[in-house]
């Protein structure tokens, strides 16, 4: 079956109630965005053990309905006063709403999941990929952050390699869907593809970055720009990958670097990933053995059968998928690999229901 949108139905695990308990009340803010949309259907999916919904938005969308479980349940404008009684809130509604309303959370109490980057690196603030750091979240005060989506799928892979052989350097370049850029980057996409093909006009109006100075198709082109420009060059996405893997990995001395390119492909973003390990006389057969065991990996990668990871099979599941992993022809203890995943699950909605999961696990919820 060939998956083209982000919205089909996720197809992993029915969850069970992790939890023996009368459940908890859970705010997800964003709930009409793709990320939040992807984040209902998670927590839907995990049966996430929830006795209390509320579904937050801006003015825009407050009043429209959103479904969950098969039932309509109505979007509120979210307010300081929207969090009292709420024991977990997962913010995705851009990094100025969590900066404003994240801290109201928590002073009534709840624990805030951030899929924004207004946190991130803030030395209080846990970053946490569960199957790399899941400890972190002891630090906890109140906020814990989500990476990255192009940060979270390449930890995923290389902590495990980390961890046996030791790492020293990074290269990434990022091959990423539209839906990372909202639901009007997706619409943009199907629009222009439609205007293209029928060959009428159109305007582009949202990528790379809504409100900037200029806007550039995206169908049928690659766009090496994603966020805006920091002054030394780099984009703040790729700004991001490089910071936020260093303090993931508890690293800060690691050598990262990234260029993140926009592609016309709705969902599940690629990665071509070098590395440089410490260990000498390490294999081809080495890595696939530890790729292979790792937690929320999949490996797929049998050249001779043309067996690799490709966004189209990865949209809606949860696992980070590696291959095309070969070793560099100079630089003996050089390794190549292709990532992909998921960026609005693994990415985003699964890591942070993932986290929310880890918090009950870890006694970590009041
Ligand atoms: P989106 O499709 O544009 O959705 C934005 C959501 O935020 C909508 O629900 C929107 O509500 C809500 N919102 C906007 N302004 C608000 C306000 N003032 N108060 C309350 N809610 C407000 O964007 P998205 O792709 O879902 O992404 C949302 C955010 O998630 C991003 O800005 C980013 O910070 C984060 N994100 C993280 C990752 C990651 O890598 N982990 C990936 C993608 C996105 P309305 O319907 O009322 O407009
Ligand atoms: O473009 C992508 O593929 C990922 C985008 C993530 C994103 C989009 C808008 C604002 C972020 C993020 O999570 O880093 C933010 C932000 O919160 O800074």
């Amino acid at each position: 079956m060939i998956h083209l949108f982000y919205y089909e139905n996720i197809e992993w695990l029915e969850g069970e109630n992790i939890l023996d308990t009368s459940g908890f009340h859970v705010a997800v803010v964003g709930a009409t965005g793709a990320v939040g949309n992807q984040m209902l259907k998670t927590l839907e999916k995990r049966n996430f053990p929830i006795k209390q919904l509320t579904l937050l938005s801006s003015a825009r969308s407050a009043g429209s309905t959103v479904t969950f479980k098969g039932k309509e349940w109505v979007v509120e404008e979210a307010k300081p006063e929207s969090f009292i009684g709420v024991d977990i809130a997962l913010f995705s509604a851009g990094g100025d709403v969590s900066k404003r309303l994240a801290p109201e959370a928590v002073k009534h109490g709840a624990i805030v999941v951030d899929n924004t980057s207004a946190f991130r690196m803030d030395p209080n603030v846990p970053l946490v990929v569960p199957e790399v750091n899941e400890e972190d979240l002891k630090l906890h005060n109140g906020i814990i952050a989500n990476p990255n989506c192009s940060t979270i799928q390449m930890v995923a892979a290389l902590e495990p390699v980390r961890k046996k052989y030791g790492l020293t350097k990074v290269i990434v370049s990022t091959y990423q869907a539209v839906s990372g850029a909202g639901a009007v980057a997706i619409d943009e996409l199907q629009q222009q593809s439609q205007a293209i093909l029928s060959q009428e006009a159109f305007e582009p109006s949202v990528l790379p970055v809504k409100g900037d100075k200029k806007h550039y198709q995206i169908a049928f082109n690659a766009i090496p720009q994603i966020d805006k420009f920091d002054d030394n060059g780099f984009t703040f996405e790729e700004m991001k990958m490089i910071n936020e893997t260093k303090k993931i990995m508890h690293m800060p001395a690691l050598k990262v670097s990234a260029t993140c390119v926009r592609l016309p492909v709705v969902t599940g973003h690629s990665e071509s990933v070098y590395i440089e390990i410490e260990q000498d006389s390490v294999s081809v057969k080495d890595l696939h053995e530890i790729l292979n065991e790792a937690p929320g990996v999949t490996l797929e990668d049998v050249p001779e059968e043309q067996i690799y990871p490709m966004p189209a099979h990865a949209v809606g599941k949860p696992d980070v998928f590696v291959g095309r992993v070969r070793k560099d022809l100079d630089e003996a203890n050089g390794f190549h690999m292709w990532i992909v995943s998921d960026n609005l699950l693994k990415g985003a909605a699964w890591n942070s229901v993932q986290i929310a999961e880890s918090l009950l696990k870890l006694g970590l919820v009041k």
